[in-house]
């Protein structure tokens, strides 16, 4: 822990690098063999995807691994998390389907290019691209029975394919995401909400739940395997990525705003980090969704309680809070409060980025590591996303874009944010991955929102063009990682 007067600073083994995710980079949607996810069929519905994209090509990486991983190596990366796309390995998702030996050689490829350039691979299993016809057969995670045998078969093929190369593994990207976007707002695939203007199937008040506990259950399950089946000969570790913004109350003075801080935080990060951590759900979502939140039974919870290696830690912004007073809605998933970006005073809690739910905020970074490292035991902590997007980027030349000194000042802020919490506050963390390596397809968002440290040229082949804040970032964790 850190003395009076001294220097933030990470440790010296402090593991740094990019993410990205397989829908949003690889392209290459029917080649080799790959099978449909619900990504592909969600972006074909008009009015998904803000300029009607999908990510048929994205940044042609299927084709293109070398140069990611040599852009990663010239920019000083030590690590590299990507996921896995399901249907590229295992095309009809389920545990009798046939696997995909092409899809498999990709991921042993990339994994081979990355160590031969001395840069880890850290593996997301599932980036919420399930493969469609899983969702066709029995309605995906909406049936826990079906589904977390399928998710099982595919992690064993995974473990077993890649595990004696990959040491770190992420079973889930976000299940707060894949829950309450997929299965409430409807923003994501597959869409499904309670509002009959966007969909005519979805129930808002109760399936998301039942998604939650889905990829709980077999969170559980994948890490049993590990633990069981690979990690005694290949040693590495497993933990799941959560997101979460950090909370401020709209108005510092009310008690129900500052309680309505810690609900905001519990709906979204103790949801699952609860049962992971503690062994049940938090108390508050109980009281509001009462038997709408399915409850463990003995069995589930044995697999889920102590199921984390480390917490993977996604995290972009912070909101104010403001209390309901009124009964929640059915449909209410933040637990019954309002979120904005100004507070009570009208002072905004970051700038504005192209994001309309991001607006940076790097104290906030440090207070939530703390908060989440005291709640659940000091656990290892690999922030595995954190990044920016830029108002109006996308509206600016090619030249101007390379100038990213908004992203530059982003990871300034958040990096440092994140060595006071590991000087100051005592907390485990070990690693962090930059969102994103590139460009990429920013899912609703389509390709108008770039989160890249490096722009990639949609106009001109996908060709990649480091900008200022890819090479910035190796100086920033330089100057903070001990020698
Ligand atoms: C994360 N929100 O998603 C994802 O893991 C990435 O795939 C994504 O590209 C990145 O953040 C940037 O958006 C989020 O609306 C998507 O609050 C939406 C939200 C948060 C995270």
């Amino acid at each position: 822990m850190g003395s009076a007067g001294e220097k933030a600073h990470l440790p010296k083994d402090f593991l740094w690098g990019f993410a990205t995710a397989s829908y949003q980079i690889e392209g290459a949607i029917k080649e080799d063999g790959r099978g449909e996810s619900i990504w592909d069929t969600f972006c074909r519905i008009p009015g998904k995807i803000a300029d009607g994209s999908s990510g048929e090509t994205a940044c042609d990486s299927y084709h293109r691994y070398k140069e990611d991983v040599a852009l990663l190596k010239q920019v000083g990366a030590m690590a590299y998390r990507f996921s896995i796309s399901w249907s590229r390995v295992i095309p009809l998702g389920g545990r009798e389907d046939p696997i995909n030996e092409k899809g498999i050689q990709y991921y042993e490829n990339l994994v081979d290019e990355l160590l031969a350039n001395d840069i880890e691979p850290m593996i997301t299993l599932f980036h919420w691209d399930l493969p469609q016809a899983l969702h066709d057969r029995y309605g995906g995670f909406l049936n826990q029975e079906e589904y977390v045998k399928d998710y099982c078969h595919f992690s064993r093929v995974m473990f077993k394919a890649l595990g004696s190369k990959v040491k770190k593994w992420i079973t889930y990207n976000e299940p707060w995401c894949s829950s309450i976007l997929g299965y409430n707002v409807g923003q994501f695939a597959p869409g499904h909400t309670s509002d009959r203007k966007k969909n005519p199937i979805g129930d808002g008040s109760r399936e998301p739940w039942k998604v939650g506990h889905s990829i709980l259950i077999s969170h559980g399950a994948a890490v049993k395997i590990y633990r069981e089946e690979f990690k005694p000969s290949q040693g590495g570790t497993i933990g799941i990525t959560l997101n979460g913004d950090w909370v401020e109350p709209w108005d510092e003075t009310d008690q129900k705003d500052i309680e309505a801080c810690e609900r905001k935080l519990e709906f979204s990060i103790s949801w699952f980090a609860d049962p992971i951590y503690k062994g049940h759900y938090p108390e508050s979502m109980r009281k509001q969704l009462g038997d709408r939140l399915p409850t463990f039974t003995s069995d589930e919870i044995a697999l889920v309680q102590g199921s984390n290696d480390f917490y993977g830690m996604n995290h972009y912004t912070a909101d104010y809070i403001k209390h309901l007073d009124s009964e929640p809605e059915p449909d209410n998933f933040n637990g019954n409060l309002e979120t904005h970006k100004t507070n009570k005073s009208g002072h905004a809690i970051g700038p504005e980025t192209q994001s309309p739910w991001l607006c940076p905020n790097p104290p906030g970074f440090r207070k939530l590591i703390k908060w989440i490292s005291d709640r659940y035991g000091r656990p290892t902590i690999y922030v595995t996303e954190n990044g920016t997007s830029l108002k109006g980027e996308n509206d600016k030349t090619k030249d101007e874009i390379l100038e990213d000194d908004f992203r530059v000042e982003y990871f300034q802020g958040y990096i440092t944010a994140m060595a006071e919490a590991f000087t100051f506050d005592n907390v485990d963390v070990r690693g962090y991955m930059a969102w994103s390596l590139m460009d990429n397809f920013e899912w609703a968002e389509g390709y108008e929102t770039r989160f890249g440290v490096t722009f990639v040229d949609y106009e001109g082949g996908q060709k990649r063009y480091p900008k200022k804040s890819a090479k910035e970032i190796g100086n920033i964790f330089r100057n903070l990682i001990e020698s």
